[in-house]
């Protein structure tokens, strides 16, 4: 059923009902002409059960409806609200023709077809395809896709589409024409088209079976040089998948397209993924080494969709998870067998922890299965993705590397070729390893991040050590009694001397060091025999699950776990621990109008740590202070400017304390880059990119520490800045200063970029992140910088997004930054709802402010609520946040 109350249209899970239609197949013919394009639909429809009306998805201007031949009169159809119903088809089979028109040039959505440059370009998921064609636009109606693409051959000498190319030819006028044919049944959403004037990288990739593969990347022809990394990254993607799941790429060519207009990353459609440039190219002297991990990961993450969304896709969008979270869970393993496991599983921690904690505890907050949405676009989410990927994560940690790669055999064999559910999925886990999965269910049914109270003791004469656990689901907006969740804990012992300790469970005669608890009740006591000595318990390791967990620690506790755990997460979190702790006391006395206290003990305990023998890109993120969000975590009443000045003023206080430290290692980092091994020290590689990561790092807490750091940046820059990490690096580390050199490096930089679009992302998001003063006038001013555009998502994430984030400004207390938002949200809002609707959620903290910021924030957010003709997809979100 659909809720139709103020005119809104809410989706939901429990109303699915199969389709009435299926589609045997589908042949669509594109005409491109100068100003507009024409789409013939040619399908072969089967109804699945007799008397019902066809009812097909669209939007586009319609030409002509054709049904077994026959041109249909107006009185035989209606379209109404994006819906096509044919009043009376056959009831067996029958072929209807459906020709519509569109406007590539004019579509700014970016969604549908739509022209970037001078060329053309598809998105479709989720419901984009609506936008070409009147179809069944759901991931459940699957069919096999023929596609001929009829150009003029100057100005569209590339006609791709999925699969294979299987004929071409010349025509009159200086047209030609190319038809694809892709042979694996798949959903609308994955359907590609891309025409225009491309260069083309070529590689090539031999699978474990012996067939040769064609890797081709689509650039503009200057880029070209650009995306070789991505196309070593392919061939690392591919390598990887068939040696760790056991999967082979099926068609003959895998295609790439870089396009700089894109509403996100990129898109796994079939044999021909479309790609955000800033996932594409990348240069040593243009990209950071953050950059080409990035490209790695999601050239890795849209080829593993190949299986893990395409072959085996989603029944509904509620479930989207089922592919987007075990493929990002794909992709974060494959970035951790490629190099630093440790310290990329802490990377996503830190991002689940600042982001999508904090999307559980506000308006947004949903299930890893959403139960409603009114606009899909809205759920393609951190819950979805990230929380959803460290579900199928848990599924690992609970099933072990065997156990869950037979759940995904299992998994493949059930469902090749089908759409099917998080159920399915969860199905093939437990029957593969003979388990009962049923409680774990409630991961995809509970919002909200559950919370542990733990506490436990020592037993001399019984030499136990009992842990207390109990558990805690907050309520959420959609929710508010919540059932106890299975929760894999996985703990380790330490002795006050450091060393692990080891231990024996109750039902088992086996002496472990570390073991998994399932810990499925509200509460529960686990009793560890056999302990030798008094020990620390080193808890939640590898962030075996996402919740928070609270342990009374003292703080010569977590000094010992981050001096000695042999769990590098663990080892890690002793130091977030500590540093939250101390912002919170600066937090205290700041609001009580003290001086924040002097933290001499946690400034040695972090030396200690940089002193140890340890990886440089560790040591890298064992200097990262939780973000604020980390910080407030559910707090109310929340005045966000002061956590920015307790975390700054530990920063400052670190600093001072360790300014001989911080030297000493940068100059350690110099000799490493200057003394490598590799021939090209400059270029991307995983040990550099540590050792630069760390310098840094050190350069921002050295900047706190003395004034002196800004001179030796400015000194140095010119020699530094042929390698962007650095540049970029030395950038950050100056950009909140008010000092006119900041300005001056600044303008330098964006005068050398200037030709370069993805460079200028980065000056906008320095420009747009500063804590300087005159930071949104700065903004301002940048909105005029002739490389800025409002219509390029990019440029909109970086200086809009970056200042939306930028939690000193965005909350400034005169309401400045609410206001200049909200302005921004409604000029975007009319073209392009997609990259409106997630600059709305920049005020998803509404409900937690402290009163004032809380007014100002109600004005802003009801004057977008009531602009007139305001999307549905920032509507739901605005909405959501006014009702918390
Ligand atoms: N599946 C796409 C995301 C589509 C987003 C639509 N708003 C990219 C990805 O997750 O791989
Ligand atoms: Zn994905």
């Amino acid at each position: 059923m659909l809720n139709m109350s103020e005119n809104k249209v809410v989706h939901y899970l429990k109303d699915y009902q199969a389709p009435d239609f299926a589609v045997a197949d589908i042949n669509l013919t594109f005409s491109l002409e100068d100003a507009y394009a024409t789409v013939l639909n040619r399908m072969t429809v089967v109804p699945r059960q007799a008397d019902k009306p066809c009812v097909l998805d669209g939007s586009a201007e319609l030409l002509q409806i054709v049904l077994n031949g026959k041109s249909l009169c107006p009185h035989e159809y209606a379209v109404a609200d994006e819906k096509l119903i044919i009043h009376a088809v056959p009831d067996s089979e029958f072929v209807l023709e459906i020709t519509t028109k569109l406007y590539p040039a004019q579509n700014k959505t970016l969604m549908g077809l739509y022209e970037s440059g001078d060329n053309l370009y598809t998105q479709n998921e989720p419901e984009g395809f609506r936008k070409i064609t009147y179809y069944f636009d759901r991931p459940d109606v699957m069919s096999q896709f023929t596609t001929t693409i009829i150009g003029d051959k100057q100005r569209y000498p590339v006609m791709l589409s999925n699969g294979n190319l299987i004929d071409s030819g010349e025509l009159d006028n200086g047209r030609h024409w190319v038809c694809w044919r892709d042979p694996f049944a798949k959903p609308s959403y994955l359907f590609a088209l891309v025409a225009g004037q491309l260069a083309v990288l070529e590689g090539s990739f031999t699978t474990r079976s012996g067939k040769e593969v064609a890797l081709k990347f689509y650039t503009r022809p200057e880029d070209r040089a650009k995306a070789g990394f991505a196309l070593e990254s392919l061939k690392h993607a591919m390598q990887w998948d068939e040696d760790r799941f056991n999967l082979e790429y099926d068609l003959n060519i895998f295609m790439v397209v870089a396009v700089s207009d894109f509403n996100m990353g990129a898109m796994e459609n079939k044999g021909l993924n479309i790609f955000n440039t800033k996932y594409v190219l990348a240069s040593s002297d243009t990209a950071t080494d953050a950059d080409f991990e990035a490209i790695e990961g999601v050239i890795g993450h849209e080829y593993f969709h190949n299986w893990t969304g395409n072959r085996v896709t989603c029944r509904d969008w509620f479930q989207l998870s089922l592919k987007e979270g075990l493929t990002v869970f794909r992709d974060q393993e494959f970035s951790a067998d490629r190099a630093s496991r440790a310290v990329r599983r802490i990377h996503n921690v830190r991002v689940l922890r600042s982001m999508q904690f904090a999307e559980d505890a506000g308006p947004m907050a949903h299930p890893v299965r959403p139960a409603s949405y009114e606009e899909m676009n809205n759920f393609y989410t951190l819950t979805v993705y990230e929380k959803g990927a460290e579900v199928v994560r848990m599924y690992h940690t609970l099933l072990g590397e065997a156990g869950f790669q037979k759940g995904m055999q299992l998994y493949f064999q059930r469902h090749d070729g089908q759409a099917v559910t998080c159920d399915d999925f969860r199905a093939a886990m437990a029957d593969a390893n003979g388990v009962n999965l049923e409680q774990f269910a409630l991961w995809y049914s509970q919002a909200g991040t559950p919370q542990i109270k733990a506490h436990g003791e020592y037993d001399a004469g019984n030499r136990t050590f009992s842990l207390h656990l109990q558990q805690y689901i907050p309520p959420t907006p959609d929710m508010a009694d919540k059932q106890p969740m299975v929760i894999p804990v996985k703990v380790g012992l330490l002795g006050r001397d450091g060393t692990s300790v080891v231990f024996r469970l109750a039902d088992t005669d086996a002496v472990v060091e570390e073991t998994v608890l399932v810990f499925n009740q509200a509460q529960q006591t686990f009793v560890f025999h056999d302990v030798a000595q008094e020990v620390v318990p080193s808890l939640l390791r590898g962030f075996s699950a996402p919740v928070r967990l609270d342990y009374p620690y003292s703080d010569a506790d977590l000094m010992l776990l981050l001096a000695h755990d042999s769990d590098s997460f663990a080892r890690w979190e002793a130091a977030q621990t500590l540093y939250r702790r101390a912002v919170a006391a600066n937090v205290v006395a700041l609001e009580a109008n003290q001086p924040a206290p002097h933290h001499a003990e946690l400034a040695e305990a972090i030396t200690a740590a940089l002193n140890a023998d340890i990886d440089p890109a560790y040591k890298a993120v064992l200097l990262q202070v939780p973000t604020e969000a980390e910080l407030w975590e559910d707090a109310q009443s929340i005045n966000p400017e002061l956590y920015v000045r307790a975390r700054q003023a530990l920063l400052q206080d670190l600093a001072a304390s360790m300014e001989d430290t911080l030297t000493h290692w940068r100059t350690w980092a110099d000799t490493q880059e200057q003394n490598s091994k590799h021939a090209a020290p400059q270029e991307y590689h995983p040990d550099l990119a540590g050792v630069r990561s760390l310098r840094n790092i050190l350069l921002q807490w050295g900047v706190q520490a003395s004034a002196q750091v800004l001179q030796t940046i400015a000194s140095e820059y010119t020699q530094r800045a042929t390698n962007m990490t650095h540049e970029f690096g030395m950038l950050s580390a100056i950009n909140h200063l008010s000092d006119d050199k900041r300005d001056e490096l600044l303008n330098q930089f964006a005068q050398r970029h200037a030709h370069d679009d993805l460079v200028m992302d980065k000056y906008f998001v320095l420009i747009g992140s500063s804590q300087r003063a005159d930071t949104l006038q700065q903004v301002q001013a940048a909105l005029q910088h002739p490389a800025f555009s409002l219509e390029n998502p990019n440029k909109v994430r970086s200086l809009l997004g970056s200042f939306s984030r930028n939690i000193q400004h965005f909350h400034a207390a005169d309401g400045s930054g609410y206001r200049f938002i909200a302005e921004h949200i409604l000029r975007i809002d009319g073209f392009n709802p997609q990259v409106a609707s997630r600059l709305v959620q920049a005020f998803n903290l509404y409900g937690r402010l402290e009163p004032q910021r809380k007014a100002l924030m109600a004005e802003q957010l009801q004057r977008i609520q009531q602009h007139e003709g305001l999307s549905k997809d920032s509507r739901e979100i605005v909405d959501k946040i006014l009702r918390d």
